[in-house]
């Protein structure tokens, strides 16, 4: 069981060659008389797997990893997981399954709060030492997927409390389905998707739970002029540790133990995995290559540049294309940035090795420089002899990036740490936990500034969900007298209490400083330096509208995003991430009246009943009913309340070769009520006819059961005419007001 780390001055550079991830291939659905291509769709598993990361020789390495379909019709398991390639304007549909029925092997901190789908009680000081740790938070291992950048509906977004086990048999408060739904309406870019469970996070993407999403445009003029095919490759760098049996190292001790037995504030690998593979080579032509880096580590930032002092050019940012190409001879990418950059080898010798450097401090910007014997060098290039290919040259507009004219009042907020006596305890946005009442509340089709003002003594990397964002600029500020006079404010975080926002511009030093010119294009990552406030544009309506044909109160997606469990935002240091720096955010439809709004409401749905059969007699099916309900509006005259019915029937399907496969069907049957809101109080209690609600409703374990014949599970529906209670609370300690059986 003992097994020692590997120094990773033994790890040989440069024997693995670069992999480059298998790319799924997806059921295309047609229009059968029009032969249209109507969506793709994927089956994809998140499995356990071991890979041979280190060079040949060396151990494997347990991991987990995604498996599916891919281009030559295999089935393959891969950590980072195959690549999807998915082209602008055909949605792609993903089924995602979890597979991982073995207890996890990195220490499940069961202290955090995190998706804990055991409900075991949070452990009490002296702590378990792992391994084995706490065999409650080991197992089963909760996952969900988010798409990084994309812009989804919200129950497709993969939020920390949509997580689900293995064969879903405990799921997040906001689950509602595993089939997502990827419009792919937005701008043609490197997307990436990684698991997102709350508190868990950290641990399943070191495990090995992330992988690409290259969203093409056929019809985009940039595409046919940048190297493509073998010329072209996804890059994800990552900071890995190993023990010399080649498992993976994740510390087993916590800054504070005493507190948090195993959380640290920053994993921090000792050696470099590209694509999956430990220092990789990659054999190039002498010519031009394009390739997409994406930072894929928890909290190492990487500041690359070439060895032989080459410059390069980078032609896009998170979100697609900049505005124009960027000549650089190093790019500073924090944890989730993406560099969309070419490299031109056309004019080296056959036979040149260029390493990819790095310097930049780990953790970022206080820690401490990188071995340049190990974390200061990430992969090789050796040129090959062949012919020289000259780049095509570039036009020098890329992109039209529009103008964004803020349309409602701007929004101070903060990055907090709060400090115990060996380190951080936890970190905080706006001094406010993950579970307090959502204060981010944009209304969809609004812009509007964040202003972020970070006390702590880190860059984070902050990452806004649904939408591309810009930056408007960064300055300088007095962040020890703010942070003394915040505190004055409000008291110590977290807080209990709604945050007081105290506005920056007292304490502002100098200048506002404009992004650099690789920042000025689409972000939905944005480093926010210590001392320094950063403020950001959100405009909420599709990447894809043109300056000034955005407003408040319209909605331009092509989905509802105010449908579902809603959104989060939160630092992609994964580690802070897990300890409570991330918020929920709900996108709204009209303005919010209320400085304590009642969308933190508790929506309680009851009625009448009567028996439904069961739809296929002696079948072997099951069929479950859950409500989702939410308030969508609350204006001056009235609430909205939506939801859904989720009906989901599970059967096994008997195949013509005589297998049998677990089939899963579901249908959502949508349904409103409007309150008027005349004289509505706290605890009213509003009668609703119902004429509204057209559906099945299922909303408590009370009207469950069992088929007095068939003994099959049976639901329940709502006569036309039943009388529908619907209660509003104010000031629910739960954000997401989902009401699950
Ligand atoms: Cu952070």
């Amino acid at each position: 069981m003992m097994t020692k780390p590997l120094d990773p001055k033994t790890i040989p550079k440069y024997v693995n060659e670069l992999v480059r991830p298998p790319v799924l291939k997806p059921v295309v659905a047609k229009d059968p008389s029009t032969h249209e291509v109507l969506s793709h769709n994927y089956t994809v598993f998140v499995t356990e797997l071991k890979e041979q990361i280190l060079p040949c020789g060396f151990p494997e390495t347990l991991v987990y990893g995604y498996k599916g379909i891919v281009k030559n019709g295999s089935c393959i398991s891969s950590s980072p997981g195959p690549t999807f390639e998915a082209v602008k304007g055909i949605p792609v549909h993903v089924q995602w399954v979890n597979n991982l029925t073995n207890p996890h092997f990195l220490p499940v901190d069961p202290t955090l709060h995190w998706a804990n789908p055991n409900n075991m009680p949070t452990p009490e000081p002296p702590f378990l030492p792992f391994p084995p740790g706490y065999p409650l938070a080991q197992s089963p291992v909760p996952v969900t997927a988010h798409l990084h950048g994309g812009e989804v509906r919200s129950d497709s977004d993969g939020g920390p409390d949509s997580w689900f086990t293995a064969g879903e048999e405990k799921t997040g408060i906001s689950f509602i389905k595993s089939r997502y739904t990827y419009p792919n309406m937005q701008e043609p870019t490197t997307l990436w998707y990684h698991a997102h469970a709350l508190g868990i996070t950290r641990l399943n993407v070191v495990a090995g739970l992330a992988g690409f999403y290259l969203l093409r445009d056929p019809n985009n003029d940039i595409e046919p002029l940048l190297p493509s095919g073998k010329f072209e490759f996804p890059i994800v760098i990552q900071d890995r540790s190993f023990n010399e049996d080649g498992s993976l190292l994740f510390p087993n001790v916590g800054v504070n133990p005493d507190v948090h037995p195993y959380w640290v504030q920053d994993f921090i690998g000792n050696a470099i995995m590209v694509n999956g593979k430990v220092w990789p080579n990659l054999d190039v032509e002498r010519r031009q290559y394009r390739f997409r880096f994406l930072n894929g580590s928890n909290s190492r930032f990487y500041n690359l540049k070439l060895s032989n002092g080459q410059s390069f050019i980078q032609i896009g940012s998170d979100g697609g294309f900049l505005q124009s190409p960027v000549t650089l001879n190093e790019v500073l990418l924090a944890p989730a940035e993406r560099a969309d950059i070419l490299i031109d080898f056309s004019m080296l010798k056959p036979g040149t090795k260029i390493i990819v450097w790095n310097d930049a401090i780990a953790p970022f910007p206080g820690g401490d420089p990188p071995d340049p014997e190990t974390t200061g060098q990430i992969m090789q290039f050796t040129v090959k002899e062949s012919k020289s290919i000259t780049p095509m040259p570039l036009p020098p507009i890329l992109n039209d990036i529009p103008i964004l004219v803020p349309d409602v009042p701007k929004q101070v907020l903060t990055l907090n740490v709060v400090n115990g006596e060996m380190g951080p305890l936890e970190l905080l946005l706006d001094g406010q936990k993950w579970a307090s009442p959502i204060t981010e509340l944009p209304i969809v089709g609004s812009t509007v500034d964040w202003e972020i003002a970070n006390v702590t003594r880190a860059t984070h990397p902050i990452h806004v969900h649904l939408i591309q964002f810009l930056i408007v600029n960064r300055q300088k500020f007095d962040s020890e007298r703010y942070l003394a006079d915040w505190l004055v404010l409000n008291g110590e975080p977290p807080l209990q209490h709604p945050t007081i926002p105290l506005p920056v511009e007292p304490y502002l030093i100098g200048d506002p400083i404009e992004p650099d010119l690789n920042e000025q294009g689409w972000k939905d990552t944005v480093r926010m330096n210590p001392t320094e406030v950063t403020r950001i544009r959100l405009r909420f309506t599709p990447q894809s509208v043109k300056s000034g044909e955005s407003k408040p109160g319209l909605n331009q997606f092509s989905f509802d995003p105010t449908f579902g469990p809603g959104y989060v935002w939160h630092c992609h240091i994964l580690d802070h991430e897990d300890n409570e720096m991330m918020r929920p955010m709900k996108v709204v439809s009209c303005p919010i009246i209320e400085s304590n709004p009642q969308s933190c409401c508790q929506v309680v749905v009851e009625g009448h009943t009567q028996l439904v059969p069961p739809a296929l007699n002696n079948a072997p099916i099951t069929q479950s009913n859950k409500v989702y309900a939410d308030i969508e509006k609350v204006c001056a005259e009235k609430v909205v309340i939506s939801g859904f019915v989720r009906k989901t029937i599970t059967y096994t399907a008997v195949l013509d070769d005589g297998s049998k496969q677990e089939n899963i069907i579901t249908d959502d049957l949508p349904f409103q009520c409007i309150i008027d809101r005349e004289d509505a109080n706290e605890n009213d209690i509003f009668m609703i006819t119902g004429a509204s609600v057209l559906c099945e409703v299922y909303a408590h374990t009370k009207n469950f059961g069992i088929h007095p014949v068939t003994h099959d599970q049976v639901a329940f529906k709502f006569a036309e005419k039943d009388i529908i209670k619907v209660c509003i609370r104010k000031g629910c300690s739960q954000p997401l007001p989902s009401i699950e059986d």
